[in-house]
């Protein structure tokens, strides 16, 4: 059985258990499991404003069992390279970004997963200023 090495991207903040979950099915399809986690910077990027750190949220990643090593996001073309370079089999991400990343298949398997419903970032940070107005 071949040693299968998997990766994932995203910005992981405000951890929650749709994120959680995310990272468990990806560890399931393999036996080691690589988070690309967007930095600050490519947060601007990617149109977000993260509420913690790049490392901060390299920290909590780092903390969580699935989770084998953590490498910054911080272009959107760095993909095919990281796949390369790290000999990845699997790419793996949410079911939101279905079709976006087709373009890896030369080079891993690429997968999309459901989203877990009814937890988002957004949503905490919205039941939060309801729950506090
Ligand atoms: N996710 C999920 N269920 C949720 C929320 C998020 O499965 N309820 C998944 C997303 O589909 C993604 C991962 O958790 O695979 C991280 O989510 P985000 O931090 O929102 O990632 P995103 O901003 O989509 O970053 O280059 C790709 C981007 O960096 C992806």
């Amino acid at each position: 059985m071949k040693f299968t090495r998997v990766i994932t991207y995203g910005t992981y903040d405000l951890l929650h258990w749709g994120h959680i979950r995310l990272l468990k099915r990806a560890k399931e399809l393999g036996d080691y499991l690589v988070v690309a986690l967007s930095t600050d910077e490519f947060n601007n990027l990617k149109g977000k404003k993260a509420y913690h750190s790049y490392e901060e949220r390299k920290m909590m990643l780092e903390s969580i069992r699935y989770v084998d090593l953590v490498i910054p996001e911080d272009s959107w073309d760095q993909k095919e390279h990281d796949v390369k370079l790290l000999e990845i089999d699997k790419f793996v991400i949410g079911d939101d970004w279905t079709g976006e990343f087709d373009f890896l298949d030369k080079h891993c398997e690429v997968i999309y997963m459901s989203r877990t419903e009814g937890i988002s970032t957004t949503k905490i940070k919205e039941d939060l200023e309801k729950f506090n107005k």
